[in-house]
C-alpha cells in the first residue's frame, strides 16, 4: 500500500504524504521530543512549505528505518522503537498542520496551496493533539500490526502442539479440496484477530478524536478527502463505478457457485446461495486465481499453469544447491539447499519483474535494492510477511519486503510492488510534499498495469508458458485468469472501507462490529461463513489492512483505473487489435507515457493526470467491461437457465449505499 503522498504517512497507507507505497505508517520525518519551533517571523506561505518540505526530507529516512525494524523484526524492542518515532512524526505533523492555518487567506502560489491541503491528509491515522493519547494511538497500532504479523494457530498440546502462521494456512487454502481442512486453516487463522478487537476499539476513537480536531467529521471523511473531490463525491463515484461491473461479477459468482457445487456437493458448494469463505481459495476471497483446477473453462486449451512453471524452476535451482552440498549431506545441508533454491527462485522472480519495467525505458533497480530487499520469510524471527515496497530515504534506496514462494500470485504481486518503487524513483525529484500517487489508487494500479500487459504472449516470450493457442476456448481461458484474479476483487475492494467508513461515523458500534462485517460480506461479494461468526470474533481484523490501517478504497479505485492505464498504454504503443490481445512489453512510446505519468507525483489533481494519459478525466470501467467482453458473453452462456445472484441477509440488504453522510 502505498500511499499517496510521502511522508507521512503515518499509518500505514496513509493519506497523503505517504511515502512508500505500501507501506505504512509513518513515514515521515521525525522531529526530536519536541516538534520544531514556531515559525519564524514573518515567514510566508511559501517560506512555510519550503521549511516543511525541507524538514520532511531530513526526517524521513530515520522514521523509515524505524518502520522498516519493526516490520521485519518483530519484537518489544523494535515496537517500541516504532511507536516512538511515529510519536515524533505525528505530533510534528500536528504542529505543521496547526502552523499552516495561520496562512489561511493570505496571498500563496498554486503549489504552496495544494501542499498545505496535501500536509492536511498527509496521515490515515490523525492524532489526538493531547500528548499522552497521541502515544496510546501509536503503541495501539505498532501492537496491532505485530500481532497480526506474528499471528499463528496453535493446536495440540504439550510435544503434540503445532503452530501455524499465515503463510502455511494459506497454502492450504490454495492446495487443498478438503473441505474440513479448509475450515479448519480459515477459523484458525480468524482466531488471531479475536484478542485485537478491543484495541481496534480504542484505536477508532482515538484516531476519531485527531480527525475532529483537524476538522473532519471523522476518520473516515478524512480518508474520502484525499480526491480532488469532496468526500460525498468519491463516495458517490465508487457507488457508480461498482454499478458498472456489478452485472460481470455477478456472472463469474453464478458460474462459480456452480463448479462448487459440482466440488463439494449442492449443500457444502453453497450457503444460501452464498460462496462459502473458507473454499475460495484465498483467506478473503478476495482473489478466486487459486480455484482454477475448478474453474478452468477448456481443460487444456492454452496452458497458462504458471505457479507449475515456477515450481519447476525451484526444484532445479534446489537440485544445483544440492550438487553444491556434495553427495550424502547432512540434515543442516539439506535445509540450507532448500533455502538458497527459495532465495535464488524469488530473485529471479523479481529480476523477470525489474526486466517488463526495464523494456519499457525504466532504469534499472539499484544494487542497494538487491542487497536490503526482504525477498523470502526469515526463519530466526517474526515478520511482517504482506507484501510492501519502501522509499527509505527519497534518494534511491528504495526496498521490497515480502515473502515470496513460487507461486503465480507472488509473481503478480512483485511485479504490484516494483509499481510502487518506480513512481516512487520517478517522483523522487519532487518536493517532498508532492512525493506520492496522484491519488492513492494511481499507486496500487501500476503494478497491475504491467500484469494486464502480461499476456500469453508475453509469458511465453519469458518462458514460463507454452506456444499460446488460438482460437475462442484458449482465449476464454485466458481470460478467466485474469477474471479470477481481477474482478473477483472488485467488491471486496469496496467492502472493507463501507465497514470501517461506518465504524468511523458510528454507525457501525462495536457490539455490531462482526454482524457488520458479514453484512456486507454477503452484500457486495455475495460470501457467506458457514459457522457462526458472533461477537466473539473481529474478523475484519483477520485482514492485514485493518491492524495495518491502511485505507482500502485505493484498491477498489485501481482496479478500475489500472483498465483505463492500460488502454492508454495500448494506445500510445500504437496497438490495433482487441484490449485483451496487447502487450506493450518493450515498448519505449508507452513507456515514457508512463514515466511522464509517474513523474508528476502528487503535484495536480489526478484528473489532470488521468487525462494527460488517457484523454479523460473521470474513472470509468467501460475498458474492463471492453477488456472482459468475451468472457462476459461466454459466463452468460454458461449461466442460462441459473437462477443468478444471491439473497444477502435483511440487516446488510437494508443499509443504504455509501453514505458518507457528510461531505
Ligand atoms: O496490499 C496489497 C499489496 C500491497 S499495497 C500487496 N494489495 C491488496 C491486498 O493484498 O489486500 C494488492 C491487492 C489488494
Ligand atoms: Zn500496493
Amino acid at each position: 500500500m502505498k500511499q499517496r503522498h510521502l511522508l507521512l504517512a503515518l499509518a500505514i497507507g496513509a493519506s497523503v504524504i505517504s511515502l512508500s507505497a505500501c507501506k505504512k505508517d509513518g513515514e515521515a520525518p521525525a522531529p526530536a521530543a519536541k516538534p520544531t519551533a514556531a515559525a519564524p517571523k514573518g515567514e510566508t506561505a511559501d517560506q512555510f512549505i519550503a521549511r516543511v518540505n525541507d524538514e520532511v526530507r531530513k526526517m524521513y529516512p530515520e522514521i523509515n528505518s524505524a518502520q522498516w525494524l519493526s516490520s521485519t523484526y518483530i519484537n518489544d524492542d523494535t515496537a517500541m522503537i516504532a511507536a516512538k518515532s511515529n510519536e515524533r512524526y505525528l505530533t510534528q505533523l500536528n504542529s505543521w498542520i496547526e502552523q499552516a492555518r495561520k496562512f489561511e487567506g493570505q496571498p500563496m502560489s498554486p503549489a504552496t496551496a495544494r501542499s498545505i491541503q496535501l500536509l492536511k491528509l498527509a496521515t490515515s491515522m490523525p492524532a489526538p493533539k493531547d500528548p499522552a493519547k497521541l502515544a496510546e494511538l501509536t503503541q495501539l497500532a505498532t501492537k496491532m500490526e505485530g500481532m497480526y504479523g506474528s499471528g499463528s494457530y496453535c493446536k495440540g498440546e504439550g510435544d503434540a502442539k503445532q503452530c501455524r502462521q499465515l503463510g502455511d494456512l494459506e497454502d492450504v487454502l490454495r492446495s487443498s479440496r478438503d473441505y474440513d481442512q479448509q475450515l479448519d486453516a480459515w477459523q484458525g487463522w480468524h482466531s488471531i484477530a479475536q484478542p485485537m478487537r478491543k484495541d481496534y476499539t480504542r484505536f477508532a476513537e482515538l484516531v476519531n478524536e485527531g480527525a475532529k480536531e483537524m476538522g473532519f467529521a471523522d476518520t473516515g471523511e478524512m480518508w474520502r478527502s484525499g480526491y480532488d473531490m469532496t468526500p460525498a463525491e468519491i463516495a458517490a463515484e465508487t457507488d457508480r463505478l461498482w454499478g458498472q461491473v456489478k452485472p460481470l461479477y455477478e456472472q463469474l459468482h453464478c458460474y462459480t457457485r456452480g463448479k462448487l457445487e459440482t466440488q463439494y456437493g449442492s449443500d457444502k458448494g453453497q450457503v444460501n446461495g452464498l460462496l462459502p469463505a473458507h473454499l475460495m481459495g484465498n483467506m478473503w476471497q478476495q482473489d478466486w486465481g487459486n480455484l482454477w483446477d475448478m474453474l478452468e473453462p477448456y481443460k487444456g486449451a492454452g496452458t497458462l499453469d504458471i505457479t507449475a512453471s515456477l515450481e519447476k524452476q525451484y526444484q532445479q535451482d534446489y537440485t544445483r544447491e544440492m550438487a553444491k552440498a556434495g553427495p550424502s549431506p547432512n540434515t543442516e545441508k539439506l535445509f540450507a539447499a532448500e533455502r538458497a533454491a527459495q532465495l535464488s527462485v524469488a530473485r529471479q522472480m523479481t529480476r523477470r519483474a525489474e526486466d517488463f519495467y526495464v523494456s519499457l525505458g525504466m532504469p534499472k533497480l539499484p544494487e542497494s535494492y538487491w542487497q536490503k530487499t526482504q525477498f523470502i520469510k526469515p526463519l530466526d524471527r517474526d515478520v511482517v510477511c504482506h507484501a510492501s515496497a519502501w522509499d527509505m530515504n527519497m534518494a534511491g534506496d528504495v526496498r521490497t519486503k515480502m515473502c515470496i514462494k513460487p507461486n503465480e500470485e507472488d509473481f503478480t504481486t512483485i511485479y504490484h510492488e516494483l509499481g510502487h518503487i518506480y513512481y516512487d524513483l520517478a517522483y523522487n525529484k519532487q518536493a517532498p510534499l508532492f512525493q506520492g500517487g496522484a491519488n492513492d489508487g494511481f499507486h496500487e494500479a501500476i503494478g497491475d498495469t504491467i500484469v494486464l500487459a502480461m499476456t500469453p504472449q508475453y509469458l511465453n516470450s519469458i518462458d514460463l508458458v507454452g506456444t499460446p493457442q488460438l482460437g475462442n476456448e484458449a482465449l476464454i481461458n485466458s481470460q478467466m485468469r485474469m477474471a479470477l484474479a481481477k474482478v473477483s476483487f472488485l467488491p471486496f475492494g469496496l467492502m472493507i472501507d463501507r465497514w470501517r467508513w461506518g465504524v468511523f461515523d458510528g454507525s457501525i458500534k462495536p457490539d455490531q462490529y462482526n454482524q457488520a462485517w458479514w453484512d456486507l460480506k454477503a452484500k457486495y461479494q455475495g460470501v457467506a461463513p458457514v459457522t457462526a461468526r458472533g461477537e466473539d470474533f473481529f474478523d475484519a481484523g483477520a485482514k492485514y489492512h485493518v491492524p495495518g490501517n491502511t485505507p482500502y478504497t485505493r484498491y477498489f479505485l485501481s482496479h478500475i483505473l489500472q483498465f483505463q492505464f492500460y488502454k492508454g498504454l495500448c494506445d500510445a504503443a500504437g496497438f490495433k487489435g482487441p484490449l485483451y490481445e496487447c502487450s506493450f512489453y518493450g515498448n519505449k512510446a508507452a513507456g515514457q507515457k508512463f514515466w511522464a505519468m509517474l513523474e508528476k507525483g502528487s503535484s495536480q489533481p489526478w484528473q489532470a493526470t488521468l487525462k494527460e494519459l488517457t484523454g479523460t478525466e473521470k474513472a470509468d470501467a467501460s475498458a474492463v467491461l471492453e477488456y472482459f467482453a468475451p468472457l462476459q458473453t461466454w459466463l452468460k452462456e454458461q449461466n442460462q437457465g441459473k437462477t443468478c445472484g444471491w439473497q444477502a441477509p435483511v440487516a446488510a440488504a437494508a443499509k443504504p449505499e455509501a453514505t458518507p453522510a457528510k461531505g
